[in-house]
């Protein structure tokens, strides 16, 4: 039941000086930073983490928000996901992200729902979108600014696994006890 995650603090939440203050969410809950380093990735890598059939996706997404909002397009499915997905690829290189490897029990589950939706604007408070992000990912799209949600975490624990092979060396993950071990996973 121990399992291990990927989170990134993603370009805006590093610009903005949240990364002490997202990272000590997870320790104050007892979940273990086993891997930390900062890293400016290049489009290559950034293609392997966001795989550019996830444009698929993106552009129906992208259009279903467009007629909730009761707006207009003329341009295509498609062209929405490429151009949304093209965003994005540009948001996560344009500086350095600080990537993680948490550990804990259920950790893939309870990141993601400290983390929140991935539209921030239906991010509950209390999750770390909810607190610092408000515009919503049909608004990214449109005004090409690429989905500024703050963190990315990994979604199952097959994604966890790619993810975290990709960002991080066996040797670069660590083994250590915690002093507050006893109290929050009985180690
Ligand atoms: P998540 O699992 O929360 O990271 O969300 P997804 O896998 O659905 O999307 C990956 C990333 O793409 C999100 F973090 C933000 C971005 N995204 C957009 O920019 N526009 C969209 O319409 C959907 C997602």
């Amino acid at each position: 039941m121990i399992e291990r995650t990927l989170v990134l603090i993603k370009p805006d939440g590093v610009q903005r000086g949240l990364a002490g203050e997202i990272l000590g969410r997870f320790e104050k809950r007892g979940i273990k930073i086993i891997g930390m380093k900062m890293v400016h990735i290049n489009r290559d890598f950034a293609e392997k983490h966001y795989p550019k059939d996830m444009a698929k996706m993106f552009g129906k997404k992208t259009l279903e928000g467009i007629k909730e909002f009761g707006l207009n397009t003329n341009k295509s499915e498609r062209e929405l996901g490429e151009k949304t997905w093209e965003d994005l690829i540009n948001f996560i290189t344009e500086s350095p992200v600080v990537a993680m490897v948490l550990e804990g029990v259920h950790a893939i589950k309870n990141v993601r729902a400290m983390v929140g939706s991935t539209s921030p604007h239906e991010a509950l408070p209390g999750t770390i979108r909810g607190d610092y992000a408000h515009a919503s990912m049909t608004y990214s799209s449109i005004t090409g600014t690429g989905g500024r949600n703050v963190v990315h975490a990994s979604a199952s624990a097959e994604d966890a696994k790619r993810e975290i092979a990709l960002w991080f060396k066996p040797e670069e993950l660590h083994e250590y006890k915690r002093a507050d071990e006893f109290h929050t996973t009985g180690g």
